[in-house]
Protein backbone atom coordinates (compact mmCIF):
# COMPACT_ATOMS: atom_id res chain seq x y z
CA UNK A 1 0.00 0.00 0.00
CA UNK A 2 1.43 3.56 -0.85
CA UNK A 3 1.77 5.95 1.41
CA UNK A 4 1.77 9.86 1.34
CA UNK A 5 1.70 11.19 4.45
CA UNK A 6 -0.72 14.93 4.07
CA UNK A 7 -1.54 14.06 0.49
CA UNK A 8 -5.55 14.34 1.04
CA UNK A 9 -5.06 18.29 2.98
CA UNK A 10 -1.46 19.39 2.90
CA UNK A 11 -2.23 22.12 -0.65
CA UNK A 12 -0.37 24.84 -1.61
CA UNK A 13 -2.60 25.57 -4.60
CA UNK A 14 -5.93 25.32 -5.76
CA UNK A 15 -7.88 26.20 -8.95
CA UNK A 16 -11.44 27.80 -8.90
CA UNK A 17 -14.42 29.10 -11.44
CA UNK A 18 -16.23 31.96 -10.84
CA UNK A 19 -20.30 31.09 -11.19
CA UNK A 20 -22.27 32.10 -14.40
CA UNK A 21 -25.74 33.77 -14.50
CA UNK A 22 -26.11 30.69 -16.55
CA UNK A 23 -25.75 28.63 -13.38
CA UNK A 24 -29.53 28.60 -12.91
CA UNK A 25 -29.95 26.22 -15.61
CA UNK A 26 -27.61 24.20 -13.27
CA UNK A 27 -28.37 20.72 -13.02
CA UNK A 28 -30.20 19.24 -9.82
CA UNK A 29 -31.75 15.82 -8.71
CA UNK A 30 -34.64 18.02 -7.09
CA UNK A 31 -35.36 21.09 -7.77
CA UNK A 32 -35.52 23.60 -4.94
CA UNK A 33 -35.88 27.10 -6.80
CA UNK A 34 -32.66 28.39 -8.97
CA UNK A 35 -29.59 30.02 -7.76
CA UNK A 36 -28.38 33.73 -8.19
CA UNK A 37 -25.67 34.26 -10.36
CA UNK A 38 -24.72 37.37 -8.24
CA UNK A 39 -25.75 36.13 -4.79
CA UNK A 40 -23.71 33.00 -5.62
CA UNK A 41 -20.75 34.70 -7.04
CA UNK A 42 -20.34 36.75 -3.47
CA UNK A 43 -20.55 33.37 -1.89
CA UNK A 44 -17.99 31.98 -4.15
CA UNK A 45 -15.82 34.75 -3.11
CA UNK A 46 -16.23 33.73 0.77
CA UNK A 47 -15.03 30.34 -0.63
CA UNK A 48 -12.05 31.46 -2.40
CA UNK A 49 -11.10 34.12 1.27
CA UNK A 50 -11.44 30.77 2.91
CA UNK A 51 -9.02 29.00 1.12
CA UNK A 52 -6.64 31.53 0.92
CA UNK A 53 -6.80 32.00 4.29
CA UNK A 54 -5.93 28.26 4.95
CA UNK A 55 -2.47 29.10 3.42
CA UNK A 56 -3.12 28.38 -0.45
CA UNK A 57 -2.49 30.74 -3.22
CA UNK A 58 -6.28 30.42 -5.44
CA UNK A 59 -6.31 30.93 -9.07
CA UNK A 60 -9.76 31.88 -10.35
CA UNK A 61 -10.75 30.92 -13.43
CA UNK A 62 -13.52 33.14 -15.61
CA UNK A 63 -17.06 32.32 -15.27
CA UNK A 64 -17.93 30.05 -18.42
CA UNK A 65 -21.88 31.35 -19.74
CA UNK A 66 -21.96 28.28 -21.92
CA UNK A 67 -21.55 26.09 -19.55
CA UNK A 68 -23.85 26.25 -16.74
CA UNK A 69 -21.97 23.79 -14.02
CA UNK A 70 -18.76 25.32 -15.30
CA UNK A 71 -17.94 26.96 -11.56
CA UNK A 72 -17.79 22.70 -9.88
CA UNK A 73 -14.29 22.79 -11.36
CA UNK A 74 -13.65 19.28 -9.26
CA UNK A 75 -15.97 17.23 -11.67
CA UNK A 76 -13.89 17.67 -14.85
CA UNK A 77 -9.95 17.21 -13.75
CA UNK A 78 -8.14 15.36 -10.94
CA UNK A 79 -4.47 16.67 -9.96
CA UNK A 80 -1.94 15.32 -8.05
CA UNK A 81 1.53 16.30 -7.18
CA UNK A 82 2.97 15.40 -10.00
CA UNK A 83 0.97 15.85 -12.94
CA UNK A 84 -3.64 16.65 -13.50
CA UNK A 85 -5.61 14.45 -15.29
CA UNK A 86 -8.13 16.15 -18.01
CA UNK A 87 -11.03 13.47 -17.15
CA UNK A 88 -14.75 12.89 -18.88
CA UNK A 89 -17.46 13.96 -16.99
CA UNK A 90 -20.63 11.68 -16.82
CA UNK A 91 -23.51 14.21 -18.01
CA UNK A 92 -23.60 15.83 -21.76
CA UNK A 93 -24.33 19.33 -20.58
CA UNK A 94 -20.62 18.89 -18.90
CA UNK A 95 -18.52 17.20 -21.25
CA UNK A 96 -17.04 20.36 -22.94
CA UNK A 97 -15.85 21.55 -19.65
CA UNK A 98 -12.70 19.20 -19.50
CA UNK A 99 -11.67 21.02 -22.65
CA UNK A 100 -12.41 24.24 -20.59
CA UNK A 101 -9.91 23.86 -18.04
CA UNK A 102 -7.41 22.39 -19.96
CA UNK A 103 -4.90 25.44 -20.43
CA UNK A 104 -5.36 26.07 -16.75
CA UNK A 105 -3.71 22.43 -16.02
CA UNK A 106 -1.23 22.99 -18.75
CA UNK A 107 -0.12 26.38 -17.23
CA UNK A 108 0.22 24.61 -13.75
CA UNK A 109 1.57 21.37 -14.54
CA UNK A 110 4.20 20.05 -16.41
CA UNK A 111 2.30 16.77 -16.88
CA UNK A 112 -1.26 16.66 -18.04
CA UNK A 113 -2.66 13.32 -19.54
CA UNK A 114 -6.38 12.43 -20.45
CA UNK A 115 -8.46 10.10 -19.24
CA UNK A 116 -8.02 7.23 -22.52
CA UNK A 117 -11.34 6.75 -24.62
CA UNK A 118 -14.07 4.76 -23.49
CA UNK A 119 -16.14 5.47 -19.78
CA UNK A 120 -16.66 8.55 -17.85
CA UNK A 121 -15.06 9.63 -14.57
CA UNK A 122 -16.12 13.20 -12.27
CA UNK A 123 -13.67 14.60 -9.80
CA UNK A 124 -16.64 14.20 -7.65
CA UNK A 125 -16.39 10.35 -6.99
CA UNK A 126 -12.63 10.15 -6.34
CA UNK A 127 -11.89 10.75 -2.56
CA UNK A 128 -7.88 11.22 -1.86
CA UNK A 129 -6.30 9.62 1.53
CA UNK A 130 -2.94 9.22 2.01
CA UNK A 131 -2.59 5.90 1.53
CA UNK A 132 -4.93 5.09 -1.24
CA UNK A 133 -7.57 6.97 -3.78
CA UNK A 134 -10.92 5.49 -3.74
CA UNK A 135 -13.32 5.99 -7.06
CA UNK A 136 -16.67 5.54 -6.72
CA UNK A 137 -19.15 4.07 -9.67
CA UNK A 138 -21.74 6.21 -10.00
CA UNK A 139 -24.59 7.59 -12.33
CA UNK A 140 -21.49 9.82 -13.65
CA UNK A 141 -18.49 7.69 -13.26
CA UNK A 142 -18.94 4.40 -15.03
CA UNK A 143 -16.34 1.05 -14.48
CA UNK A 144 -15.06 1.58 -18.02
CA UNK A 145 -13.87 5.54 -16.92
CA UNK A 146 -12.98 4.17 -13.33
CA UNK A 147 -10.57 1.17 -14.33
CA UNK A 148 -9.10 3.61 -17.19
CA UNK A 149 -8.55 6.52 -14.33
CA UNK A 150 -7.25 3.23 -11.63
CA UNK A 151 -4.30 2.37 -14.54
CA UNK A 152 -2.86 5.78 -14.75
CA UNK A 153 -2.99 6.08 -10.66
CA UNK A 154 -1.07 2.86 -9.86
CA UNK A 155 1.19 3.67 -12.92
CA UNK A 156 2.00 6.66 -11.06
CA UNK A 157 2.35 4.67 -7.69
CA UNK A 158 -0.38 5.22 -5.94
CA UNK A 159 -3.30 2.71 -4.26
CA UNK A 160 -6.29 2.27 -6.28
CA UNK A 161 -9.73 1.08 -5.17
CA UNK A 162 -13.41 1.34 -7.81
CA UNK A 163 -16.24 1.23 -5.15
CA UNK A 164 -19.94 1.49 -5.66
CA UNK A 165 -21.35 4.94 -4.42
CA UNK A 166 -24.56 4.06 -2.47
CA UNK A 167 -28.02 4.42 -4.26
CA UNK A 168 -29.50 8.05 -5.18
CA UNK A 169 -25.94 9.75 -3.86
CA UNK A 170 -24.82 12.07 -6.91
CA UNK A 171 -21.06 11.23 -6.20
CA UNK A 172 -18.47 9.48 -3.76
CA UNK A 173 -18.21 12.57 -1.70
CA UNK A 174 -21.59 13.71 -1.85
CA UNK A 175 -21.80 11.86 1.51
CA UNK A 176 -17.92 11.63 2.63
CA UNK A 177 -15.41 13.78 2.83
CA UNK A 178 -11.36 13.00 4.69
CA UNK A 179 -11.11 15.07 7.74
CA UNK A 180 -6.92 14.08 7.15
CA UNK A 181 -5.24 12.10 10.02
CA UNK A 182 -6.65 9.02 8.97
CA UNK A 183 -10.13 10.37 9.88
CA UNK A 184 -13.27 10.16 7.78
CA UNK A 185 -16.68 12.25 7.93
CA UNK A 186 -19.33 9.97 6.34
CA UNK A 187 -23.05 9.89 6.30
CA UNK A 188 -24.54 7.18 8.03
CA UNK A 189 -24.91 4.70 4.74
CA UNK A 190 -21.90 5.61 3.68
CA UNK A 191 -20.43 4.88 7.05
CA UNK A 192 -22.33 1.34 6.89
CA UNK A 193 -20.67 0.47 3.54
CA UNK A 194 -17.85 -1.21 4.63
CA UNK A 195 -15.60 0.98 2.41
CA UNK A 196 -13.37 2.87 5.60
CA UNK A 197 -13.47 -0.52 7.40
CA UNK A 198 -10.61 -0.02 9.75
CA UNK A 199 -10.55 4.11 9.77
CA UNK A 200 -11.82 5.83 12.22
CA UNK A 201 -15.01 7.80 11.32
CA UNK A 202 -17.42 10.71 12.00
CA UNK A 203 -20.94 9.94 11.02
CA UNK A 204 -22.72 12.87 9.76
CA UNK A 205 -26.16 13.56 12.43
CA UNK A 206 -29.41 12.93 10.56
CA UNK A 207 -30.94 15.86 8.94
CA UNK A 208 -27.34 17.38 8.01
CA UNK A 209 -26.16 14.75 5.07
CA UNK A 210 -25.55 17.77 3.00
CA UNK A 211 -22.17 18.60 5.52
CA UNK A 212 -20.65 15.69 4.74
CA UNK A 213 -19.02 16.89 2.01
CA UNK A 214 -16.50 18.98 3.68
CA UNK A 215 -13.14 19.38 2.58
CA UNK A 216 -9.86 19.45 4.91
CA UNK A 217 -7.26 22.02 4.04
CA UNK A 218 -3.98 22.46 5.70
CA UNK A 219 -4.53 23.28 9.69
CA UNK A 220 -8.74 23.78 8.91
CA UNK A 221 -11.70 22.00 8.00
CA UNK A 222 -14.03 24.09 5.63
CA UNK A 223 -17.65 23.25 7.12
CA UNK A 224 -20.70 24.66 5.23
CA UNK A 225 -22.80 26.94 6.86
CA UNK A 226 -25.98 25.95 8.39
CA UNK A 227 -25.06 22.57 9.75
CA UNK A 228 -24.24 22.87 13.88
CA UNK A 229 -24.20 19.51 14.39
CA UNK A 230 -21.51 18.20 12.05
CA UNK A 231 -19.77 20.84 12.94
CA UNK A 232 -19.75 20.35 16.60
CA UNK A 233 -18.91 16.46 15.62
CA UNK A 234 -15.91 17.31 13.51
CA UNK A 235 -14.89 19.95 16.55
CA UNK A 236 -14.96 17.37 19.02
CA UNK A 237 -12.61 14.62 17.16
CA UNK A 238 -10.07 17.53 17.23
CA UNK A 239 -10.25 19.40 14.44
CA UNK A 240 -10.65 23.65 13.43
CA UNK A 241 -13.52 24.64 11.27
CA UNK A 242 -14.28 27.46 9.01
CA UNK A 243 -17.83 28.00 8.14
CA UNK A 244 -18.50 28.83 3.89
CA UNK A 245 -22.22 29.78 3.33
CA UNK A 246 -23.11 27.29 -0.13
CA UNK A 247 -26.64 28.44 0.02
CA UNK A 248 -26.67 28.86 -3.95
CA UNK A 249 -24.53 25.62 -5.05
CA UNK A 250 -26.51 23.26 -2.38
CA UNK A 251 -29.46 24.19 -5.47
CA UNK A 252 -28.05 22.60 -7.65
CA UNK A 253 -26.03 20.35 -5.85
CA UNK A 254 -22.92 21.38 -5.30
CA UNK A 255 -20.67 21.15 -1.86
CA UNK A 256 -17.64 22.52 -0.73
CA UNK A 257 -15.35 20.30 -2.77
CA UNK A 258 -17.15 20.40 -5.78
CA UNK A 259 -15.59 24.15 -6.33
CA UNK A 260 -11.72 23.53 -6.46
CA UNK A 261 -9.37 21.49 -7.66
CA UNK A 262 -6.93 21.43 -4.78
CA UNK A 263 -3.31 20.22 -4.37
CA UNK A 264 0.50 20.19 -3.34
CA UNK A 265 3.12 21.58 -6.29
CA UNK A 266 6.15 19.76 -6.27
CA UNK A 267 9.02 22.03 -6.51
CA UNK A 268 9.49 21.09 -9.93
CA UNK A 269 6.13 21.92 -10.95
CA UNK A 270 6.34 25.54 -8.98
C1 LIG B 1 -24.00 18.60 -11.38
O1 LIG B 1 -25.06 17.97 -11.20
O2 LIG B 1 -23.11 18.17 -12.10
C2 LIG B 1 -23.83 19.94 -10.70
N1 LIG B 1 -25.07 20.62 -10.66
C3 LIG B 1 -23.28 19.74 -9.32
C4 LIG B 1 -21.91 19.15 -9.32
C5 LIG B 1 -21.41 18.89 -7.96
N2 LIG B 1 -20.09 18.38 -8.03
C6 LIG B 1 -19.56 17.57 -7.13
O3 LIG B 1 -20.24 17.08 -6.23
N3 LIG B 1 -18.29 17.23 -7.30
Amino acid sequence: MSDFPGLSFRFTHAITRTPSDSVAKGLRAVDTGNPDGAAFRSEHEAYVKSLQGAGIDVTVLPALEAYPDSCFVEDPAFCLPQGAIVLRPGAKSREGEAEEIRSALEDTFDVVVDLPEGGYVDGGDILTLDDEILIGLSARTDRQGAEHFQAILTAWGYSARVCETPEGVLHFKTACSTLGDGVILATQPMADSGFFAGRKLVVVPDGEEYAANVIRVNDVVLVPEGYPKTEAAIQAAGFKTVLVPTHEARKVDGGLSCLSLRFALDASNS
